[in-house]
């Protein structure tokens, strides 16, 4: 058997909002996403991962200053303190690159470090039963370097390939504005290369929120008893959302496990970090889904709890990494004081580290910036609107007029 850990997009990085105290040259915002990354690495070590794989955009710019990047070597290297054996392995992303010459990443001290191995080119990494095709971000069009990246290494020998890249996926329910990424591809495209390509299952960083793609269609195997594939692609989110813009806050913060013993199936893995809310007036946190706040027991633990050092060790990194809820109120602007209140509640507990009042009419404008930056035309300012929740109801259309005269306004 051998299990794969994956985890994407941790954007370690001093992030200056909500920054907190420095100590040592790394903010609370880079403790907090180093505390998740060594949690990360902790956990696969002790499910006996044979392969720990950051999917790129390990850090969130090309400078990381060099205390950062001396943390995340740490961080990356901690569950090799009890299984040694485990390959760590970091695909560049977008964020990593600062252009496409040799060396020319965030990531090149790291490639310097023992038991670190940084991926800057299209490879083959074997391990056990499995071959891991690694296909690392390349500027301009995913759908023309990707395949590219795939077909060098030839078919599958009696190895399960799986590919491990940094490219968005869409499937028909994705928004044209993400559709239209040059650093995305179509499911249906993706699963065509993959045949060609012999690879099971892709693994790919890019998009924040975790997403599954499930195929009813058996792919033929080389086993015949095999059963139908039933996942072919996983976008397993953003490993530490680093704002409110982000996705869904209860599709972030996941480590993906596969074995070779049950090739079909995906675990998630919760890892505790720093999490964005926005609720409205008279909601509250779901505290069995606030997996931010202590004490609440947790079932992703390992299911046979590892002995002595490797244990202790773990659950000391879990409540570490334990930190910082941040809370945005939005509400109507004749509900200041009732969301004050609100705030103010949220504000004494202590795992709490912001509280925002927003003015709904905010929220229309940052969805009219999200919609500038997003489209070209008013076909997806259209669609963007469809998506977006707009209070009272009905007044879709008000909104999407608001939006196109923002737009044109931005421009
Ligand atoms: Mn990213």
């Amino acid at each position: 058997m051998t299990k794969v850990a994956f985890v994407a997009d941790v954007h370690v990085a001093n992030h200056r909002r909500w920054g907190g105290a420095m100590i040592n040259g790394i903010n609370e915002r880079g403790a907090a996403a180093l505390a998740s990354l060594k949690q990360a690495s902790a956990r696969a070590a002790v499910h006996e991962c044979k392969m720990f794989v950051v999917l790129g955009d390990l850090f969130d710019h090309t400078r990381p200053t060099p205390q950062l990047v001396a943390g995340t070597a740490a961080a990356l290297l901690e569950g090799k303190l009890y299984r040694p054996g485990m390959r760590v392995i970091v695909i560049l992303g977008n964020h990593d690159a600062q252009s496409d010459g040799e060396g020319d990443h965030a990531c090149a001290s790291l490639a310097l470090i023992d038991g670190i191995e940084v991926i800057a080119h299209p490879s083959l990494i074997c391990v056990g039963d499995v071959e891991l095709l690694c296909a690392p971000y390349l500027p301009g069009l995913a759908s023309e370097w990707l395949p590219n990246s795939m077909v060098v290494h030839g078919k599958a020998t009696t190895r399960i390939r799986l590919l491990a890249t940094h490219i968005g996926i869409w499937d028909e329910d994705t928004p044209a504005f993400m559709k239209a990424a040059r650093d995305a591809v179509g499911i249906g495209q993706l699963r065509f290369w993959m045949d060609a390509a012999d690879v099971h299952m892709t693994f790919a960083g890019n998009w924040h929120a975790f997403k599954r793609f499930d195929s009813d269609r058996p792919i033929e195997s080389r086993e015949p008893a095999r059963t139908p594939v039933l996942t072919s692609a996983v976008i397993p989110g953003t490993l530490v959302p680093a704002g409110f813009q982000e996705p869904d806050q209860h599709l972030v913060g996941r480590m993906i496990m596969w074995d070779s013993n049950d090739p079909n199936a995906i675990t998630t893995h919760t890892i505790e970090g720093p999490r964005f809310h926005t609720l409205t007036l008279g909601t509250s946190l779901n505290p069995a889904r606030w997996s931010s706040v202590p004490p609440t027991p947790t079932t992703q633990r390992p299911t046979s709890p590892p002995a002595g050092h490797a244990g202790d060790r773990l659950a000391t990194l879990t409540t570490d990494s334990r930190s910082r809820l941040y809370v945005r109120i939005r509400c109507q602007p004749d509900q200041l004081v009732e969301a004050t209140a609100m705030r103010d509640n949220y504000l004494e507990r202590e795992c709490v580290a912001f509280v925002e009042v927003i003015e709904d009419d905010t929220l229309v404008r940052d969805a009219a910036q999200a919609a500038v930056a997003a489209s070209q035309g008013e076909g997806p300012v259209a669609d963007y609107v469809g998506l977006v929740e707009v209070a009272p109801p009905g007044t879709r259309e008000g909104v999407a007029a608001r939006l196109v005269a923002y737009r044109k306004a931005a421009l």
